[in-house]
């Protein structure tokens, strides 16, 4: 294969990207857009009157179906509603005419399956599960008709929709926001010291809470140095909503946002909030870049909080829910398969209860990505653990031999997949996703769903339910796969000496939490290590940059997390290297008082790039070392002097014999704390398939003091 770095993702954003965006048109508007920029720049008006149009860009394009208008605001009797997207924060109230629901996809789906999937309906028509955008008891600051500044009415539009935390970072464009930040009532800034530190933050506070997260960043720098989160965001699926300022931002990020908007006038700003929230939450979550420029902060205006969305052709585009015709398929062919297999990914993170249920009912055995871990619980006896490079030989086993593999919000990513043509090469693929990018795009399925994974598990469910009290009988595919298990266990190396291996620290980490601690992770062997031997048992306990692979995403994506919730244990297990990337972010978990414990696994080494060197580059280091190569026995930099600098407290452990102990003590010590837990360089993460190859070749031994 191209030896591309490791377990960081380069190529892949390009291609993953390019299938991720929901824009159908960025390609052919962009000259049209940056005209009409330098335009606007130039001081024209006909640049506000074409950017601020973004609805024209979805109205304009292939799929506009001519849905009547959408209107936004309090909640009014209707007959159609529409749950809005997989994720629970973003479920909107979105109110329609019967009509308008025809246009977007309804129809497809006969009123006869809709009425038979009973959960699905109640929750479409019922209502329940769609929240206002508006608490129905906000009170604003302002009398109806009292003028106020533009970056008043964007911290109200915040605050309508529910944004209790920010993540923002001031300068000179963005100081009228932050003036306006200190005149709400209910919502906290944490002031992060770096902006790539608060875009990961409202990454983890995205992907720890479901709901979206927020970040503010001035023009220039400040705004670029958003630019790797927002990649990471669009990879991952975690949804920010991210007010940034001033041009040329908009035309940086287009490719790495699921859409971006710049304000043109005041009047704009309670729609193109309203929208961005939609939009970051609905359908496959993405992030969402708004760029205000500064004297409309400035403008006095008197907001219309009733303005309708103009998102008709991206509302056209939702997929509408999972026609009965084809879970009824899926479960003929369950029933003649004897090896079924499910492939759970970070589609399914709001599904997981749905999921759980399919699993009691049909007893099939479940493995995940690694976004997906959590969505099934790894004490589950059913449960297989990661598939993939670095999965396990169970996990990958029973892909490479199951007859029917049950895709469910997974992307078919070349780190799972290995070598295409032999990744499940003797099943029939089911894949349920959302996107409809991601059907067919590496793998062609059997028979697919696109619509929300949860509605699709929920409709199966109630099938399998009223369907003949004799099910297929998987028991015997279970014990082959309990008897690899056996065969294959997970293991590590457990020396004579008093050495730490840094396997050994994690999974007494997830010993002393249960299994329940939230977990953030750089990128590199540590972050492997934490999918491997953390026990995760619940969903959106487990914060990871994936897609990307961003180093310096533990502890920003950590602090975040904590800042939203503050009863769970929230450890950022990190790698020396990752660690110094948003090192800066110490200061932050003190001054914000944010309890987040550092764990880092500290092998002096840009780990895994090391143990590439030593499989495919015969062990030749390339400015890997991150020590201090005139003082090798040292540990360099002293993490606990720079922690003790930010008023963090800290503390090193070198020897087995006092790792629980040093592990207890972060974990009951209040407020942050950092443990440095120095290991090995030399341990290799296995199983490890090695890039574009397949199960067969799967390495299960060896370590960086042998030879290759
Ligand atoms: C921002 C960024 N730069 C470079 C890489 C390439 N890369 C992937 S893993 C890795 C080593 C990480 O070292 P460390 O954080 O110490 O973790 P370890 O592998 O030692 O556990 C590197 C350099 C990356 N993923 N992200
Ligand atoms: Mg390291």
């Amino acid at each position: 294969m191209a030896q591309t770095c490791c377990s960081c993702r380069a190529g892949a954003l390009q291609s993953s990207a390019a299938a991720a965006l929901v824009r159908p048109d960025c390609g052919d508007r962009r000259g049209e857009r940056a005209s009409a920029l330098a335009f606007a720049k130039a001081g024209g008006v006909r640049a506000s009157q074409k950017l601020q149009s973004n609805e024209e860009q979805f109205s304009r394009s292939a799929f506009f179906r001519g849905v009547p208008e959408v209107k936004v605001g309090a909640p009014r009797r209707s007959r159609s509603t529409m749950a809005a997207g997989p994720s629970s924060g973003g479920v909107v109230s979105i109110l329609s005419e019967e009509k308008g629901m025809e246009h977007m996809g309804m129809a497809a789906v006969k009123e006869a399956d809709v009425a038979a999937i009973g959960a699905i309906e109640t929750r479409i028509s019922s209502g329940k599960s769609l929240t206002a955008p508006t608490p129905r008891d906000f009170v604003s600051r302002y009398a109806d008709d009292e003028p106020r500044k533009g970056s008043d009415i964007l911290v109200e539009a915040l605050e309508r929709e529910g944004v209790r935390t920010t993540f923002a970072y001031p300068g000179g464009a963005s100081m009228e926001i932050h003036q306006a930040l200190t005149r709400s009532n209910v919502i906290r800034n944490v002031l992060c010291r770096h902006e790539q530190g608060e875009i990961f933050a409202a990454e983890g506070y995205a992907k720890s809470s479901g709901r979206v997260g927020v970040c503010i960043a001035t023009s220039g720098p400040g705004a670029t140095n958003l630019v790797t989160g927002f990649a990471d965001a669009l990879l991952d699926i975690a949804h920010a909503a991210l007010p940034s300022l001033e041009t040329p931002i908009v035309e940086v990020t287009r490719s790495i946002t699921k859409h971006n908007y710049l304000v043109m006038t005041v009047e704009d700003i309670p729609r193109v909030i309203r929208e961005a929230f939609f939009l970051a939450a609905s359908g496959r979550p993405g992030p969402v870049l708004v760029d205000i420029p500064k004297d409309i902060q400035q403008q006095m205006a008197i907001p219309d909080w009733n303005q309708p969305m103009k998102l008709q052709s991206y509302l056209s585009r939702l997929p509408p829910p999972p026609q009965i015709s084809l879970m009824q398929q899926i479960i003929r062919l369950l029933a003649t398969a004897k090896k079924p297999v499910i492939y759970s990914g970070g589609g399914c993170l709001h599904a997981s209860k749905e999921l759980r249920e399919f699993v009691e009912l049909t007893g099939i055995p479940v493995t995940s990505t690694l976004m997906g871990l959590g969505t099934f619980p790894a004490s589950d006896k059913r449960y297989l653990s990661m598939l993939g490079m670095h999965g396990t030989v169970y996990a990958n086993y029973a892909v490479d031999n199951a007859d029917m593999l049950l895709a469910f919000g997974v992307r078919f990513d070349d780190r799972v997949t290995g070598k295409l043509e032999s990744f499940a090469s003797r099943a029939s693929i089911v894949h349920i996703d959302i996107d409809p990018a991601e059907i067919g795009k590496n793998k062609q399925p059997h028979i697919s769903i696109c619509a929300d994974v949860q509605l699709a598990l929920a409709g199966l469910n109630k099938l399998i339910k009223e369907g003949p009290a004799e099910r297929p009988d998987f028991s015997a595919w279970r014990a082959e796969l309990d008897g690899v298990k056996l065969k294959w266990p997970m293991k590590f190396p457990k020396f004579d000496n008093s050495v730490i291996v840094p396997q050994l620290a994690i999974q007494t980490l997830c010993e002393l939490t249960g299994g329940n601690a939230i977990i953030s992770t750089g990128v590199g062997q540590h972050q492997m290590w934490a999918a491997q031997w953390y026990e995760y048992e619940q969903p959106r306990r487990w914060l990871t940059s994936g897609g990307l692979g961003a180093m310096g995403f533990g502890l920003p994506s950590a602090l975040g997390a904590a800042a939203t919730h503050p009863d769970i244990p929230v450890v950022d297990i990190d790698g020396d290297g990752s660690f110094i990337m948003n090192i800066q972010e110490l200061a932050t978990i003190h001054v914000e008082k944010l309890p987040v414990k550092i764990m880092i696994l500290n092998n002096q080494h840009l780990g895994m790039v090391v143990q590439w060197e030593d499989r495919f580059y015969k062990a030749n280091r390339a400015h890997t070392y991150l020590g201090d190569p005139e003082a090798e026995a040292d540990i360099y930099p002293d993490f606990c002097k720079i922690a003790e600098g930010c008023k963090v407290p800290s503390a090193r452990v070198t020897r087995r014999e006092h790792l629980r102990d040093a592990i207890t003590k972060m974990l009951e010590t209040p407020g942050p704390y950092l443990l440095d837990v120095i290991v090995p360089h030399q341990e290799h993460v296995l199983p490890m398939i090695p890039g574009g190859a397949s199960f067969k070749e799967i390495i299960t031994e060896g370590d960086g003091r042998q030879i290759y």
